[in-house]
């Protein structure tokens, strides 16, 4: 990767991974993209364009003005914000896809494009989810992960696009929040100990989840992005896992750490369903083994970072 474009910059993962790839491969090599201008000031010193990641005139006018190799497509309308609106969660998910291949294939870089858990179906393997399932998924944010991630071999396979992603879980991370998704509960929670020291969690007690801290999760971008091709026997997409919990155990995490800290919960059916639907935890072997895939973080460390951010935050002012 040289000259890198972030589209959909402004969303939990772009607004840290753009100064991640900005420390590894200079400043003046990333580009922001985001529908949203206003999220231009909270990326810091990058170049940044508005772009509505359908609009393909404006997509590729970028792509040729910054000679982008590679794009990071991170456009998506998460789990439980696309059971409220499937049809626009399938416009939205799979044209910024397609939209990225071909550009892809005309300029001939490389894509990533995340795809998640939600990939996974009730019937698929709970525990220990293998690399290669069944994959019925029952949501549309699922059905979009599925396509995308056909649709991304099939490029690789008919064009020789370069395309590689990973099935992220719940990624837990302290700049941006994220939105609409069935894991956001295990980010909530530690906004709530610090804030509320209360939390109303909108899934059961053992309702096991794949989860991952921020940091690990730049890490496998870079690492997949630069992996050897010759060792990739997989493409789209790879189980990548660093924890799996339950609410009732990170809620226990917190609370050993600010003992006047309660909970209670108050279900969401929607979230429910589609957590139930989700495996308990993966197997991420083929991750490990084809690209080195190794995270650092667990349970226990990331509470301890996640409670020091986001308290020296809330002593500053930031939050109230
Ligand atoms: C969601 O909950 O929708 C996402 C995901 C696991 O893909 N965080």
């Amino acid at each position: 990767m040289k000259r890198i474009l972030i589209v959909g910059a402004g969303g939990q993962i772009g607004s840290e991974l753009v100064p991640h790839l900005q420390k590894i491969y200079g400043n003046n090599n990333v580009v922001a993209a985001d529908i949203n201008s206003n999220c231009a000031s909270n990326l810091g010193d990058v170049a940044f364009e508005v772009l509505d990641a359908l609009d393909t005139q404006r997509y590729v006018e970028i792509v040729k003005k910054y000679k982008v190799d590679s794009i990071f497509n991170l456009v998506a309308l998460l789990s439980a914000t696309g059971e409220r609106n499937p049809q626009l969660a399938w416009k939205i998910n799979m044209s910024a896809l397609m939209n990225s291949l071909e550009i892809a294939r005309e300029f001939n870089c490389a894509v990533f494009t995340p795809s998640s858990i939600g990939a996974f179906g009730p019937t698929s393997p709970k525990d220990n989810t293998p690399q290669d399932t069944i994959m019925r998924p029952t949501t549309i944010y699922g059905i979009c992960k599925v396509t995308g991630e056909m649709l991304s071999d099939y490029y690789f396979l008919k064009y020789g696009v370069d395309t590689r992603s990973v099935r992220f879980p719940g990624i837990i991370s302290n700049v941006t929040l994220p939105g609409g998704g069935t894991t956001d509960y295990a980010v909530e929670i530690y906004y709530g100990a610090i804030q509320h020291k209360h939390f109303i969690c909108p899934l059961p007690q053992g309702t096991y989840l794949d989860m991952m801290y921020m940091p690990d999760a730049l890490d496998a971008c870079v690492q997949l992005m630069e992996a050897d091709p010759a060792k990739l026997k997989h493409r789209n997409s790879f189980n990548v896992t660093a924890m799996s919990f339950e609410p009732s155990q990170i809620y226990a995490t917190i609370k050993k750490r600010i003992p006047d800290f309660t909970l209670e919960y108050n279900i969401d059916p929607i979230k429910k369903s589609i957590a139930d639907s989700w495996p308990n935890y993966m197997d991420d072997s083929c991750a490990r083994e084809e690209w080195g895939w190794n995270p650092k973080w667990n349970l226990e460390t990331m509470t301890d970072d996640m409670l020091k951010v986001i308290g020296e935050k809330y002593k500053a002012g930031v939050l109230k």
